[in-house]
């Protein structure tokens, strides 16, 4: 085999990991997409490369479908680039069907930046595997990290488990939410809530953006601990409560989620945005509880990858019994429990 006898090999470090070192545009898509396939020696060049990631802030851009994320996306491109951070963008393919090309339209709704070489803009495609979306993100940002990126935004399209996923592996969460999208405060309830950092009401200029924003304020509110009169009322007539007599408190030093208005199509409130989201990157790297919040995303990106890398090697080292015992439980001669139960007792016995 004939190695290419630069410093960089020589030092052990990957050829195409230095290169994503230097800044090599060409060669950070080329990982990106070794990355996104599993493929070649990405492992190899994930691991030269961690040892240089941790410098970029993550925001994970997420909400319904159509609220503004892209546009929005867009804007804060711009305001970033404005203070001269390096920007890297990742924009998570959709599977869903009444999102599809998206990507298309992404790319046009950002494609302001796409001559900017201090702008590194990436779309990912879907693995289709459980948790296989979360990881190539997780991937990906840490390539985008090491390849000198000061700000990563991550878009994802709307609010299921993966996008959940991939929003706990960002250092801040931004929630775009949009006046007039039906149940929106409600469909994000589920889970979303826990995870945002900021709420940005988009199309504010439209009617219903003041509601959005009241619906956001009771959410954030019920959140806290509700005191004075009143309080018992929690729960059942929340949307009675008149915020202005309520005293809201919530735990010690903890974050509460900010909410801003934006016109995204106009830039307008995205220098406020920008604030507010760097309000809490300052709580997460100046206070305790910002301390205890990035060490509880790191445990979970740790089981996250320990899950995948246990079920990649189960599926590896099982091959056809996982098929063999679907179609068992599919014609209820075993139950799922004792099916599973079976598997990892089969996968426990062979050798790793
Ligand atoms: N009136 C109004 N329209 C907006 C605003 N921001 C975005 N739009 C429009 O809303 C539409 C959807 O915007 P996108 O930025 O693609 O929304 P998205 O959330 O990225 O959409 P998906 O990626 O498909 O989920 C586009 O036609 C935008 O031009 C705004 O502030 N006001
Ligand atoms: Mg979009």
């Amino acid at each position: 085999m004939c190695l290419p006898s630069t410093s960089a090999y020589a030092t052990g470090v990957h050829p195409l990991a230095q290169k994503v070192l230097a800044r090599d545009v060409r060669a950070t898509a080329r990982v990106c997409r070794l990355v996104d396939d599993r493929a070649g020696d990405h492992l190899a060049i994930l691991t030269d490369l961690f040892p240089q990631t941790g410098r970029a802030w993550t925001i994970g851009i997420t909400g319904v479908p159509g609220a503004g994320k892209s546009t929005l996306t867009n804007g804060l491109i711009a305001a970033f680039r404005k203070q001269s951070k390096r920007v890297a963008v990742v924009a998570v393919d959709p599977t869903s069907p009444f999102s599809g090309g998206a990507i298309l339209g992404d790319r046009i709704r950002m494609q302001d930046h796409f001559e900017d070489p201090e702008v590194f803009i990436r779309s990912l495609a879907t693995r289709g595997t459980l948790g296989g979306l979360s990881r190539s993100a997780t991937d990906i940002v840490r390539v985008l990290d090491a390849w000198g990126a000061d700000v990563i935004l991550v878009e994802t399209v709307g609010v299921g488990q993966d996008e959940l996923e991939i929003t706990k592996t960002a250092h801040t969460t931004l929630v775009v939410m949009a006046p007039g999208m039906g149940d929106d405060v409600q469909a994000i309830k589920a889970g979303i809530l826990e995870c945002a950092d900021v709420f940005a009401v988009n199309k504010a200029d439209r009617d219903g953006a003041d509601a959005t924003v009241r619906d956001l304020e009771l959410m954030i509110a019920l959140g806290g601990e509700v005191t004075k009169a009143g309080a018992h009322s929690r729960g059942h007539h929340g949307a009675s409560l008149d915020l202005a007599k309520q005293e809201v408190k919530h735990a010690e030093g903890a974050w509460v989620p900010l909410i801003v208005k934006t016109v995204a199509s106009r830039a307008e409130g995205v220098a406020s945005l920008v604030d507010k989201l760097e309000k809490h990157r300052a709580w997460l790297e100046g206070t305790e509880a910002g301390a205890a919040r990035r060490e509880a995303r790191l445990r979970d990106a740790m089981r996250m990858q320990l899950r995948e890398a246990l079920l990649d090697m189960a599926e590896t080292a099982l091959g056809p019994s996982i098929e063999q015992a679907v179609l068992a439980v599919a014609r209820k001669e075993q139950d799922p429990y004792t099916a599973a139960e079976g598997l990892v007792a089969a996968f426990r016995g062979k050798p790793l």
